[in-house]
């Protein structure tokens, strides 16, 4: 009759012993040896094992028996055989758990040790330089401060592992919901930690994957002809703006819808202005402009390729954006009105190295996320 983990039997001559008990789905899949635990946790399964069935057992057949099979099932889990032996070893030394003395003997040390330790915790990372060994060496250096011997007394420090964070326990939530009639671990689905933004230039809506379309709207920024700097980046405003009541000409700055310049854009894109798009990607976290490139490094992905655009030498100030490859117009643009303008970008030998670079070409870019 099995109880727990212990087997009960009762012989023909009516006599009970006990064995230790396992269900047939049992796989006896102990930590495996090369697992990236502390070598103190891994030490002391064989012994706590080979404990569990010597007190258990009752009979020194059955004891054997057990502890051979344990050998068997350790082995497959990488144990060297001399740790098992020293387990098992160990194990059979001390006897059963429940004896009287060996009781007696944990508790009482177990109590004192307690008011004589002071751990010293880091979290256990097999890659980390062992720090516990300079922690020895200061230690009588502690004792010289009136102060620190006060609180260290005879207290032995004693090197203590606490477990790294694994990926569950990054991912899930320990919080139970109490309003809920059976409490579960759920997954975090807090998505503050992912996403990341771009300017999608000359587009109204998105690309790639995870593209989420914030808004949509109209590229813009100062006067080309401004006098003396002004201004000099170039903004996404949106399509359905929220307009003030005040208003003033004086000492402000005039912020005009931008122009293609040139029909190198676009076949005759010269005049057409030029939309924009603000782009989320939910599933990364860093979204960057690359000029010079249209495809994106490892491990990025791309979320459009364009042409490297910005406002001409003697005119106004201006910056360098990336003009989607394939771009849009705004409805009814046509007209030349010139208020901020967008020309493509060639690149001139120099202090810039030719190669890799060429003098008078144009410049590709690439917004990749990650
Ligand atoms: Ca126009």
């Amino acid at each position: 009759m099995p109880f727990l983990d212990i087997l009960v039997i009762i012989t023909e001559e009516n006599k009970i012993v006990t064995d230790i008990f396992s269900k047939d789905t049992d796989t006896h899949m102990y930590l495996n040896f090369y697992s990236n635990h502390p070598k103190h946790v891994k030490l002391n399964i064989p012994f706590n094992l080979a404990s569990r069935i010597i007190t258990i057992t009752s009979t020194d057949i059955l004891r054997n028996k057990r502890l051979e099979e344990l050998k068997v099932y350790l082995k497959k889990q990488h144990y060297p055989e001399q740790v098992i032996n020293y387990g098992i070893q160990k194990a059979l030394t001390k006897g059963p758990i429940i004896t009287e003395s060996r009781r007696s003997e944990t508790t009482d040390e177990s109590s004192n040790n307690l008011n004589k330790i002071i751990p010293f915790i880091t979290t256990y990372n097999p890659r980390d330089y062992d720090i516990f060994s300079f922690m020895r060496q200061i230690e009588t250096n502690l004792h010289k401060s009136e102060r620190m011997d006060k609180v260290l007394q005879k207290k032995k420090i004693i090197n203590s592992k606490r477990q790294s964070k694994s990926l569950k326990r990054y991912l899930t939530s320990s919080k139970f919901d109490f309003n809920e009639t059976v409490p579960i671990v759920k997954k975090c689905t807090d998505k503050r930690w992912h996403g990341s933004t771009y300017v999608r230039w000359g587009r109204t809506s998105c690309a790639g994957s995870n593209g989420e379309l914030i808004y949509s709207g109209y590229t813009a920024g100062q006067y080309y002809k401004s006098p003396l700097g002004g201004p000099a980046n170039t903004l996404c405003l949106p399509n359905n703006p929220e307009i003030p009541t005040s208003s003033y000409t004086y000492h402000a700055i005039d912020l005009y819808g931008t122009e293609y310049e040139t029909n190198y854009f676009r076949n005759n894109s010269q005049d057409e202005d030029m939309p924009c798009a603000l782009c989320r990607n939910n599933g990364s976290s860093s979204s960057v402009m690359i000029p010079g490139r249209r495809t994106c490094y490892a491990g990025w992905n791309m979320e459009y390729t364009g042409m490297l655009a910005a406002g001409n030498h003697g005119h106004s100030a201006s910056n360098f954006i990336c003009v989607d490859n394939n771009p849009e117009y705004i409805l009814s643009g046509k007209a030349g009105n010139d208020g901020h303008l967008m020309y493509v970008v060639n690149t001139k030998c120099g202090p810039l190295p030719c190669p890799p670079y060429e003098d008078n070409r144009q410049v590709y870019c690439v917004v990749c996320s990650k």
